[in-house]
């Protein structure tokens, strides 16, 4: 359980999570579930076997991505509306997600940040490892993973979480992603050092540990055997410590 929930976990026996650990959509759900003390069913899809594609799941979410989520006859697919749906409906805080309309706004306009900007340059520089023999990253997707780190970087001068003094849903979303870009396109310590941070901060929570560590291990060992080099999810906080 992370610093941001004290109380008694919540089991929400009519909540469904399909999910695979080594996407970060995903782990931004469950990273998201356990800050908030939340648990509920979770069912293992493996993407490399493509049972995202199968018939039952397409028919919960046609766009054939995971997460997919489910409360009662309420289906969700995607990682920033399952986490605010859930803090909104069963989380009893509104610091992971501000109850007043600019606090919130602030904190919607990082999420679709990482949906609209972070996510596809995620998977511009890792689906191509993962589905089309290629064994590098392409230049232009380092490029591009690392105009998104001099931008968080610059969010985060002077400022310990994204959004200001309080961690969010933001953060949790922002550091699933980031997390495994690392992966792909190593942090510069020295080019990023609020970022760096900022991720080593986000690595202490328990949260990370419990929800984001493995699925980040596997998805390393994963693109390391693609790439034929030793890839690490750990991050070299040593010049900020
Ligand atoms: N915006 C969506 C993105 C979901 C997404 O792209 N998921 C990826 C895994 S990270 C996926 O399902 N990929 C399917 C594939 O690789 O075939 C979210 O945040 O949930």
């Amino acid at each position: 359980m992370g610093k941001v929930g004290s109380k008694p976990m919540a089991t929400l026996k009519h909540c469904t999570l399909w999910k695979a650990d080594r996407s970060p959509s995903c782990r931004a759900v469950m990273m998201g579930l356990d800050a908030m003390n939340i648990s509920i069913t979770e069912v293992d899809v493996d993407i490399d076997k493509a049972e995202h594609r199968a018939q039952d799941i397409v028919a919960m979410n046609p766009f054939q991505t995971l997460p997919i989520f489910k409360d009662r006859e309420l289906i969700l697919t995607d990682s920033h509306s399952i986490n605010t749906y859930l803090a909104a409906r069963y989380h009893n805080c509104n610091k992971l997600l501000p109850r007043d309309p600019g606090g919130r706004a602030v904190v919607d306009q990082l999420l679709l940040y990482n949906c609209g900007v972070l996510q596809p340059r995620y998977r511009a520089a890792a689906d191509p490892i993962l589905y089309e023999n290629c064994r590098f990253v392409l230049p232009d997707q380092i490029y591009e993973i690392e105009s998104s780190y001099s931008d968080l970087d610059g969010i985060l001068s002077g400022r310990p979480w994204l959004t200001g003094s309080l961690m969010t849903l933001a953060d949790i979303s922002i550091a699933a992603t980031v997390s495994t870009m690392n992966i792909l396109v190593p942090v510069d310590k020295k080019k990023f050092p609020n970022l760096i941070r900022w991720m080593y901060t986000m690595s202490e929570e328990s949260f990370y540990s419990t929800a984001n560590d493995k699925g980040l291990e596997e998805f390393a060992r994963r693109i390391g055997k693609f790439l034929n080099v030793e890839t690490s999810s750990k991050i070299c906080y040593e010049f900020v410590k």
